[in-house]
């Protein structure tokens, strides 16, 4: 009885934490998601130090505020080339948290809590030359300059991503961290990136050398805060879309506040010739602001230039305009009427000789119908 009871505990012990962690652990590979049951740093390390040949880590869902130096423990993992650590709270890292993994080509940091000052941290984390994707979306502590001051904010993602060894970076995410603004050569040495997400952010424009980006294949901009879209941006665009024959091959813009007026003619008329196979859901790019309020959130590509104009000024102002407007007209009709004033003088005259004939008539035929009368 007692053995069975000891035997029915071990297997109650050995089954249910992975039950309730839903953690499987083998050598090669770890997968332990559970945002209930928050596992600390400790067991991170505990994990990679047991198992050297770990070629795919996924921990996601716990409470790590910080992750350390070696979070795989102090062993080499050579094999390691997938690390998934979204969802776990993570505030601050380590920028020895991912040594002993030079062969790591996916990390994934989403929905973190990422946030450092400059100044003091020097987080040079990504120093991975076989990196080839990195996916921060929702990654960071605020990152706009609402929350923070702009140079901050790009000190803070220069510092990241400087010395970093970037140029196998093959795609690179960065949706949702309200970002709006970037360093101009932010991308500059991110030399083989094909897909850029950078979607559902602040950004105003793309103020970057897109031109860097000799092999971007997808660049995501849609839901972010461009109410023009750039000739300089267009142009670039255009040359490394080449009709169809370049790298480039789908740009999203859809749900960005865009202007439809005057200002919008050269996007228009770019859109409107072949580039639109280049620009993904042309008909989700909608109008934020029109001439007419009836043009607002309907598609832009479903006006024609004439109905893009700039806005006219509202009905008070039209009077005001109106007002200033008969004012001018008066007056230069007095100057006209003072600098001729002999010749309406001459006028006048011969008018009164003609009315006064006139009142002749009148009194003569008033006279006649008093006498019918
Ligand atoms: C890791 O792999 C190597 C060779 O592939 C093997 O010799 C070693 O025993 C493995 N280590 C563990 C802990 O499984
Ligand atoms: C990372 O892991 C989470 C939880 O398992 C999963 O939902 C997510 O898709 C993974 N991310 C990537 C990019 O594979
Ligand atoms: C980057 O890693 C290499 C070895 O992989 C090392 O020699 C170099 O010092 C590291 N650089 C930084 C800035 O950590
Ligand atoms: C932003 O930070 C820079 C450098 O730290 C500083 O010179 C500047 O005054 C700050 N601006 C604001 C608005 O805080
Ligand atoms: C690009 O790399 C060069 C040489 O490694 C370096 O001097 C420069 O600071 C880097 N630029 C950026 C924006 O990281
Ligand atoms: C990058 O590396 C260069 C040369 O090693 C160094 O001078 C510079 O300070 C580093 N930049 C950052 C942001 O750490
Ligand atoms: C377009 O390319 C020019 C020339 O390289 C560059 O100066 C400009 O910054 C680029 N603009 C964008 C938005 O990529
Ligand atoms: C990217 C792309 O196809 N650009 C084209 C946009 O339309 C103009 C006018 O037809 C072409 O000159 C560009 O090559």
């Amino acid at each position: 009885m007692l053995i069975l009871l000891q035997s029915f505990v071990i297997l109650l012990v050995g089954i249910i934490p992975s039950v309730i962690l839903h953690c499987t652990e083998s050598d090669t590979e770890l997968v332990c998601s559970n945002s209930q049951d928050h596992m600390a740093f400790e067991d991170l390390q505990d994990f990679g130090q047991r198992h050297p040949n770990l070629s795919k880590v996924v921990f996601t869902g716990h409470n790590i505020p910080y992750l350390g130096k070696n979070s795989l423990g102090a062993v080499r993992h050579d094999s390691l080339h997938t690390y998934n650590l979204s969802n776990n709270n993570i505030k601050k890292i380590d920028p020895g948290a991912f040594h002993y993994m030079r062969n790591l080509k996916t990390l994934i940091l989403d929905d973190n809590d990422w946030n450092f000052n400059a100044n003091v941290d020097h987080p040079r984390v990504f120093n991975h030359s076989q990196l080839t994707t990195l996916s921060l979306n929702n990654a960071f502590a605020p990152l706009n300059t609402a929350d923070k001051n702009s140079s901050e904010v790009f000190e803070m993602l220069d510092v990241i991503f400087t010395n970093s060894s970037m140029e196998s970076l093959v795609s690179l995410s960065m949706r949702n961290n309200r970002i709006d603004g970037l360093p101009v050569d932010f991308f500059d040495n991110m030399t083989n990136l094909e897909v850029l997400d950078l979607s559902y952010n602040h950004l105003p424009r793309v103020a970057f050398n897109l031109l860097a980006l000799e092999k971007l294949k997808i660049l995501n901009l849609h839901w972010n805060s461009m109410t023009h879209i750039d000739n300089s941006l267009l142009f670039n665009l255009s040359l490394m879309y080449n009709g169809g024959r370049g790298q480039l091959q789908t740009v999203t813009l859809y749900k960005n506040p865009i202007a439809c007026d005057c200002s919008v003619h050269d996007l228009w008329r770019w859109l409107n010739t072949n580039n639109k196979t280049l620009v993904e859901d042309i008909d989700k790019l909608t109008c934020s602001s029109a001439p007419l309020d009836t043009m607002v959130g309907s598609p832009l590509m479903s006006f024609t230039l004439a109905d893009l104009v700039c806005k006219k000024p509202p009905k008070g102002e039209t009077y005001i305009v109106l007002g200033v407007v008969l004012g001018i007209v008066g007056a230069v009709a007095m100057v006209i009427l003072f600098l001729n004033r002999s010749f309406f003088i001459g006028k006048y005259r011969s008018c009164r000789e003609t009315l006064g004939s006139k009142h002749e008539h009148s009194v003569y035929s008033t006279t006649r119908y008093d006498s019918v009368r």
